[in-house]
């Protein structure tokens, strides 16, 4: 089994080559689409998107701090408090990077965006258990004036992104503290990260040491010059839910066996629900995948659908739709930075 223990890596967790794709900058890891098992994307492959190396943090020593203009007053937690005082809550949800996919984006448009060459891994799902986050303000004493609330990370990166108040006290807006039933690992935020669902993954900041509450909106590097849709001629719109895009279980380019078998994949549609997927071989009719759930807002659900291939070259096209219609297009309008890509793709399928 090769690991990148033998080389340097910023990041902490051994990261399996049959499990995860390296996307070359030292710090980011993606899912391989062909390793899902279940629902949930197993602790040991889900993706890490770092701007700087995994900070190792003492949960004896780290403290969290709820200020700003918005609040009545500063409170600190220690990680026991959080563990004792406050009731604790699951959700399944989707993490997915703004730039997902984005080297295919790239030759859709035959050039290349700069950033992180994901391929289609940057995505992953997770059932994380923690605080609401409007539980964790409420101490603090909140003010009519308090507008944005920005988690703010222990690492190098300082990430931060605000949110609007009203996304901050939603009920699954939360501060995880466990993912997939386990102490949250320390690429993906130990000891405490936040979970936005249905967002972006940028605004679920990891390593969380301090929340700001602030009486006016705030402009930091993540919505402003990173994370924003930057298209000719319009003002820069800051990425929030990410548009409904589907992933097919299969490795880039495919080799199957000819025969009867099953073909399976994920649809996911930022904060709403997946209503339908359809799938098209080679020059063929569009048809119905089977949805097998589980059909929640801000989480990924299973499809699948018979195939009896004939030995050859194929192209498997797969489009999800969401609740309001929307349907992946055949081409995603160009972006400055190469973000949310959500093109029906052209899945290279070598029956053989
Ligand atoms: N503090 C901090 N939080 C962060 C990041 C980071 O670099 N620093 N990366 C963000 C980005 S861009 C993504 S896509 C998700 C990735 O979460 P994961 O590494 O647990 O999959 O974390 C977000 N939170
Ligand atoms: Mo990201």
């Amino acid at each position: 089994m090769r690991t990148t223990r033998d080389i340097r890596t910023a990041v902490v967790k051994p990261v399996i080559a049959a499990l995860m794709e390296d996307a070359g900058t030292g710090l980011d890891y993606g899912t391989r689409p062909d390793r899902l098992p279940g629902l949930l994307t197993p602790l040991d492959r889900f993706f890490v998107r770092n701007h700087a190396p995994t900070p190792r943090l003492d949960a004896r020593t780290w403290t969290l701090r709820v200020e700003g203009g918005g609040v009545r007053r500063t409170v600190r937690y220690t990680y026991d408090d959080l563990w004792r005082r406050f009731p604790l809550v699951s959700v399944v949800r989707t993490l997915e990077c703004a730039g997902n996919r984005r080297a295919l984006f790239g030759a859709e448009h035959g050039r290349r965006f700069g950033g992180v060459q994901w391929g289609r891994g940057a995505i992953g799902t997770a059932e994380w258990t923690g605080i609401p986050l409007r539980d964790l303000l409420e101490p603090a004493g909140l003010t009519d004036a308090a507008v944005e609330v920005m988690p703010e990370g222990l690492d190098e990166a300082r990430g931060r992104r605000p949110m609007p108040l009203a996304k901050a006290l939603a009920p699954d807006t939360l501060l995880a503290l466990a993912m997939n039933g386990e102490i949250l690992p320390p690429d993906h935020g130990f000891p405490a990260r936040v979970v936005v669902s249905g967002w972006l993954g940028a605004a679920s900041i990891k390593w969380v040491g301090r929340i700001e509450v602030s009486d006016r909106p705030l402009r930091v590097p993540w919505n402003t010059e990173d994370y924003v849709i930057v298209a000719p001629g319009r003002p820069a719109v800051p990425i929030t839910s990410t548009p409904v895009a589907s992933l097919v279980e299969l490795p880039w380019p495919a080799r199957l066996h000819p025969g009867p078998q099953t073909i399976r994949g994920r649809a996911y549609a930022g904060e709403d629900r997946v209503a339908a997927v359809d799938y098209r071989i080679d020059d063929g009719p569009w048809r119905p995948a089977t949805l097998d759930g589980p059909d929640l807002a801000g989480a990924w659900t299973r499809w699948r659908f018979p195939w009896d291939p004939a030995p050859g070259a194929h192209v498997l096209r797969v489009r999800a739709t969401d609740e309001h219609g929307r349907s992946q297009p055949e081409a995603t309008p160009w972006n400055d930075l190469g973000y949310c890509h959500n093109s029906v793709l052209p899945h290279p399928i070598l029956v053989a």
